[in-house]
C-alpha cells in the first residue's frame, strides 16, 4: 500500500516538475544571482518588511493596513529569489463597505477589496498565477505597473493569453521586479472602469536592494464605490461613542479585529476542471482561503431591509450596459483600504517622535483626482517611491487614478489627528481616518532641505 502511494507521489511530482519547466523557455529574462543588499539576507529582509506568515489570510480592512504578502519563496539555481503568488478572481461577492450596511456587489482578488498587498524585492523573479474561477461569467486579467514583457502586461491588445483569462482558466504572469517603488495592480479587461469599480485591484511594493531606513510601515489604498443605490453613501459620521481605539500599533502585532475570519479550505470546485497550460508548482497563496462570505457574515447583519431592497430594485443599474458612459457613474462611497470610516472607528495608534511610512496608492475610479491630507504633521513625499530622495515636504498630496507614492512623517505632539481627502465630499462619504498619537511632546522634525 505504502509502495503504491510512493509510486503515485513520484509520478505526480515528476508531472509537476515537467510542467513547471515549461515556464522557463518563455521567460526570456536575464538571470543573475541577486540577493537583497550586501548586508542582509532575504530572510532577514523579509522580517524587516513585516512579511506575513499567514499567506492564506483574508485581511480585514483594518488588518490590511499592515498585511504584506511576500509570497512563497524559493531560489533558482543561480540563487535568485523566486516569489510566487496566486490570485483567485471571484465574482458574485458581497463585500460590506460601510458601517451602515452598504454592500458592494463585488469582484475580488482573493476575496478582499483591495486585493492582497504583494511585496517583493528588486531583482526577484515574480510569478503571479491568476485563476479566473469556474463560477465566473467574465474574462479577467492582471495588469501590474512596472517593467515587464508585453505578454505579461495583462491587456488584450497584443492577443496575449494573459490579456483575458476566461472563466475556468488561469495564467501565470512572470517578471523580474524592477525598479523599486510602489505600484498598483488591477484587472485590465473592458469595461475597465467597471472591473476596477467592482474591486479588482491592489498594491505591489518592490523594495530596493538596500533597505529603506527602518520605520513602522502601513499601506493605504484609496478607492471608491459606485453602488447604484438610491441611498448614496454613509449618511452621517458615526457617533463618537462608537469609536474603538486599536491596541498599540506596532510592526508585528496590534490590530484587534472582531472580524477576523476562520479560514476554511478553498473549495475544490474552484480549481477542479481548470484547464491550465501553465500549471506551476507554487504552493497556493490562497490555500486555505475561505469562501468570501464567511468573513462578511458579521457585517451582513448590518444590512437593513431597506438597503437590501434598494440594492435589488436598482440592480439593473449596475449592469455593464450602463457603463458605456462612465461620466454617468458617481461614487457613493470613498474609502481608504476598503471600508468607509474604518480608521475613524478604529483609530491608528502612533507614538510621538517615531517615524512612520505609508505606501499610498490611488485607485479611485470615476473621479479625476483624490488626495491625502495629514493633520498636525508634515510628510516627506516620494513620488512612485522610485527615489531615495523625497520630492517635497507637504501635508497634502493630490493623486490621479494609478498615482502613488511613499509618505514619511513623525508626530511631535500627542493628540487625535484626522487624515482624509481634502475634498469635503470624499471625506463626508467615508474617506476619513484618525491617528491617535500618544507619548510626550517632542521637538518637531523639520524637513532637511539641504
Ligand atoms: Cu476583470
Amino acid at each position: 500500500m505504502f509502495g503504491q502511494n510512493a509510486y503515485f507521489f513520484a509520478l505526480v511530482l515528476s508531472f509537476i516538475l515537467i510542467f513547471s519547466s515549461f515556464n522557463y523557455p518563455f521567460l526570456n529574462v536575464p538571470v543573475s544571482a541577486q540577493t537583497p543588499g550586501t548586508h542582509i539576507s532575504q530572510e532577514q529582509y523579509d522580517k524587516i518588511k513585516n512579511c506575513t506568515t499567514e499567506l492564506s489570510k483574508k485581511p480585514t480592512p483594518v488588518e490590511y493596513l499592515t498585511y504584506f504578502n511576500c509570497g512563497h519563496v524559493s531560489k533558482d539555481e543561480s540563487g535568485r529569489t523566486i516569489r510566487q503568488f496566486t490570485l483567485i478572481v471571484e465574482e458574485n461577492q458581497k463585500i460590506p463597505v460601510t458601517y451602515e450596511g452598504h454592500i458592494l456587489d463585488a469582484w475580488t482578488f482573493n476575496g478582499t477589496i483591495p486585493g492582497p498587498t504583494i511585496r517583493v524585492t528588486e531583482g526577484d523573479l515574480v510569478r503571479i498565477r491568476v485563476i479566473n474561477s469556474n463560477e465566473n461569467s467574465n474574462p479577467h486579467s492582471l495588469h501590474t505597473h512596472s517593467i515587464h514583457y508585453a505578454k505579461n502586461d495583462g491587456v488584450s491588445m497584443g492577443g496575449y493569453p494573459g490579456g483575458a483569462i476566461s472563466p475556468g482558466r488561469s495564467f501565470t504572469y512572470e517578471f523580474v521586479a524592477q525598479p523599486y517603488g510602489v505600484y498598483p495592480y488591477h484587472c485590465h479587461v473592458d469595461p475597465i472602469a467597471d472591473h476596477i469599480n467592482r474591486g479588482l485591484y491592489g498594491m505591489m511594493i518592490i523594495d530596493p536592494l538596500e533597505p529603506r531606513p527602518q520605520m513602522t510601515e502601513m499601506v493605504m489604498l484609496l478607492n471608491g464605490y459606485d453602488l447604484d443605490l438610491d441611498l448614496e453613501g454613509p449618511t452621517k459620521i458615526p457617533p463618537a461613542a462608537l469609536f474603538q481605539t486599536t491596541e498599540d500599533f506596532n510592526m508585528t502585532e496590534g490590530m484587534t479585529d472582531n472580524e477576523t475570519s476562520t479560514e476554511a479550505n478553498m473549495t475544490e470546485g474552484k480549481t477542479e476542471g481548470m484547464t491550465d497550460n501553465e500549471t506551476s508548482t507554487e504552493a497556493n497563496m490562497t490555500e486555505g482561503m475561505t469562501d468570501n462570505e464567511t468573513s462578511t457574515e458579521a457585517n451582513m447583519t448590518l444590512v437593513s431591509s431597506d438597503m437590501t431592497s434598494a440594492d435589488e430594485q436598482d440592480d439593473s443599474g449596475d449592469d455593464e450596459s450602463s457603463d458605456d458612459d462612465s461620466g454617468d457613474r458617481v461614487n457613493d462611497i470613498y474609502t481608504v483600504n476598503g471600508k468607509a470610516f474604518d480608521y475613524m472607528m478604529n483609530p491608528i495608534v502612533l507614538q510621538t517622535g517615531k517615524p512612520y511610512r505609508i505606501y499610498l496608492v490611488n485607485m479611485l475610479e470615476f473621479d479625476l483626482v483624490n488626495s491625502f491630507h495629514l493633520h498636525g504633521a508634515m510628510f516627506n513625499y516620494y513620488t512612485a517611491g522610485t527615489d531615495e530622495t523625497a520630492d517635497y515636504n507637504t501635508d497634502i498630496v493630490t493623486l490621479s487614478q494609478g498615482d502613488r507614492g511613499i509618505m514619511e512623517f513623525t508626530y511631535a505632539y500627542p493628540g487625535t489627528y484626522m487624515f482624509h481627502a481634502h475634498q469635503t465630499e470624499f471625506t463626508d462619504l467615508g474617506w476619513m481616518g484618525l491617528f491617535d498619537v500618544r507619548g510626550n511632546a517632542v521637538e518637531p522634525t523639520l524637513h532637511d532641505t539641504t
